[in-house]
């Protein structure tokens, strides 16, 4: 099928089960590993329940709680008692709360090179720094791949980014990352896997190459993957893992679709401006700029090698008096770590505020800075009010810049005095004590009783899609509508469990009278359309922005452009992911505008070219589908395709 292959063909052809890579649009591939968190993974398990399978079919399956844990309110405790009692059932293994976070934790204890993992949540692509196709989709794909089945991608592009050279002191894989995405952008690269390879590769460690493709979800790719070599192996043996390392590079003379080189010795301390992580800038440009906050962590900065790198910085002395510095590691092995070599000490020495080690600050669960505010943070997004502050400037940076600039209160070359780089531990500490059910991974424990407290409601079900359609436009939006502008966070998150009452929150951010108006023309019997412009969904692998659309009676998105994720959660939902035909057709609907959709149900059967009637004009519309998610839409989604 492949002649001589990358690392990404080496991976699909070994867990290819349906398509030809040569000929078809799209593949399924089987998935050894899954993983989700507290607040998508109470849908997925849900759907997995409606799927009456006794327990997982798949090779490892993890539930970890990292992003409610503030537990204000019964909620987010509730929702901890029905995933612990799911896990235990069904053969899951189960990560307490307190634990780190899910992506953290999976690189360390579970994630192996040349297999496949299908997580719910976007930035599941980290496992590809330990050499694994590694995916981020809805909980209901996750379900799935739990009972077994496959997980269908386009037909994916290699685009190969060769590595050379090595970082100077003070760069670090989060610049490298910002200098992809100032290339690309964050719209444009569906279908796309980034697969890093050259000789600068073995010059960054396991954790670096993890921030690196765990950034790379923002690019809107399918995955990103790095080889598994020497330094994978140092990795996984410092792990107590070396069992589960094998050797995963591409074949000499492999090729790929497209080819980008980076020098690593030009890099240079970037960061991204506010409100985008494609909107990238110099750390030369801002310095001096004044800081209010600096946050430390996420997922993409909170291992050992970054936090360690900050105290180092900061050992010996003092945050500048008018900023507040958080910090939030990834995992307790790294806390573990931080507290005998004598940073965590450190760290608290200089004013910083260790927080938990979970998503917190990241998804505006806590620590939204103050009105206005210029904010430091390490993690990988900073859409407008995903800090829970709306007027607050949100600047994505590494450790480094976040470091440097803690002393001064101002935006501070990382580059200036920079300290020793972090030497690969020999061996990290192992404690698996907060990972439930691992001997019975796989079984379950029969006749374990599922937990279910108040918030959790059932997950509503779609209907089949009518031959024509009444609808009226409930919102247009522009471009670049992340799903944190369709589904907040931050204090709405505590909803997850509870569609109808999450989606009163559906386009909070921009439209809070969307949710009512939407009920109000439900009642009339009319569908709702959401019309957007480029790029629509972007962001994270949340279905609940297309799930709660759905319990609004939402049918139909026509956008300029649509985000995978985005729009495989919609035909998840049997909502139909219309593009224009002329996008200049965009500028000829208005929201409140009546739409009328003759024959949709023939188009969706068909060519997947629709006409509509919008207001007196009648616009083009079309949709790609495989035939797979014909059926979907069809028969309004794909629980309802289970059943
Ligand atoms: C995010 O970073 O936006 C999240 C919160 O982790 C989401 C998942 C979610 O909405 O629960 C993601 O990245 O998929
Ligand atoms: Fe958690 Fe932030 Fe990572 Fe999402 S991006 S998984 S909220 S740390």
């Amino acid at each position: 099928m492949y002649g001589k292959m990358n690392v990404t063909q080496k991976i699909l052809s070994a867990h290819l089960v349906e398509g030809d890579p040569l000929k078809d649009a799209e593949l399924g591939i089987r998935i050894d590993q899954t993983l989700t968190q507290d607040a998508t993974g109470t849908m997925a398990y849900l759907q997995f329940e409606s799927m009456d399978v006794p327990h997982v079919r798949n090779e490892l399956a993890v539930s970890y709680v990292d992003h409610n844990t503030v537990q204000i309110g019964y909620e987010n405790a509730d929702d901890h008692d029905f995933l612990q009692s799911v896990a235990k059932k069904y053969g899951i293994v189960y990560s307490k709360c307190g634990n780190g976070i899910c992506h953290q934790l999976h690189l360390e204890r579970f994630g192996k090179p040349g297999r496949t993992l299908l997580g719910s949540d976007s930035h599941t692509p980290t496992g590809g720094g330990i050499g694994m196709i590694a995916i981020g989709a809805g909980g209901i794909d996750i379900a799935v791949a739990m009972a077994g089945g496959a997980f269908h991608i386009p037909t994916p592009k290699v685009r190969g980014i060769r590595l050379s050279g090595r970082l100077r002191r003070g760069c670090s894989a989060k610049d490298v990352i910002l200098k992809v995405l100032e290339k690309y952008g964050t719209k444009g690269n569906v279908g796309w896997i980034f697969e890093y390879f050259g000789p600068g590769v073995r010059t960054l460690d396991v954790p670096s190459r993890a921030t690196i493709t765990n950034m790379g979800a923002e690019l809107g790719v399918t995955t990103s993957v790095f080889p598994s070599e020497g330094v994978t192996r140092q990795f996984l043996e410092a792990q107590g893992r070396v069992g589960d390392w094998i050797e995963l590079t591409a074949d000499r003379g492999a090729t790929y679709d497209d080819v980008f080189e980076i020098d690593l010795g030009k890099v240079e301390p970037l960061m991204a401006a506010p409100h985008s992580p494609g909107n990238i800038v110099t750390v030369r440009k801002m310095k001096g700029t004044k800081v209010n906050q600096i946050m430390i962590g996420s997922c993409t900065n909170s291992s050992y090698r970054d936090i360690r790198t900050v105290a180092l910085r900061l050992k010996g002395r003092h945050v500048a008096e008018d900023v507040e510095v958080g910090i939030a590691c990834g995992s307790r092995q790294v806390v573990e770590m931080l507290a005998r070599d004598g940073s965590l000490a450190i760290l608290i020495q200089a004013g910083c505020r260790i927080l938990e080690n979970a998503c917190g600050f990241c998804i505006g669960a806590h620590m939204s800075p103050r009105t206005g505010a210029i904010s430091l943070r390490t993690n990988n997004r900073n859409f407008e009010g995903r800090s829970g502050t709306k007027s607050a400037q949100v600047y994505l940076v590494s450790p480094e810049t976040a470091a440097a600039s803690a002393l001064t209160g101002k935006v501070a070359d990382p580059c200036v005095d920079p300290v020793a780089s972090v030497p690969p531990p020999k061996r990290f500490p192992i404690d698996d004590s907060m990972f439930l059910y691992r001997s019975t991974a796989r079984r379950g424990v029969k006749g374990a009783k599922i937990v279910r407290g108040p918030n959790i409601a059932p997950v509503p079900k779609g209907e089949p899609l009518p031959a024509s359609l009444k609808a009226v436009c409930a919102i247009k939006v522009g471009d670049k509508i992340t799903t944190d502008h369709i589904m907040p966070v931050g204090a709405r998150l505590k909803f997850r469990s509870n569609v109808p009452a999450y989606a009163k929150f559906v386009f909070e951010p921009c439209d809070p009278q969307f949710h009512d108006r939407c009920m109000a023309s439900k009642a009339a019997g009319l569908a709702n359309v959401i019309v957007a412009g480029e790029s629509y969904g972007q962001g994270s692998s949340r279905e609940h922005a297309a799930l709660c659309p759905m319990y609004l009676g939402v049918k139909a998105v026509i956008a300029k452009s649509i985000e995978r994720i985005h729009r495989a959660n919609l035909i998840n939902f049997g909502i139909v992911p219309f593009t224009f035909e002329n996008p200049g057709d965009y500028d000829l609907v208005e929201a409140g505008m009546p739409l009328q959709f003759d024959g949709i149900r023939a188009a969706i059967e068909g060519d997947g070219h629709a006409t509509v009637k919008a207001g007196k004009r009648t616009i083009k519309v079309f949709t790609a589908l495989s035939g797979r998610e014909r059926r979907l839409i069809l028969c309004g989604g794909l629980l309802a395709s289970l059943k």
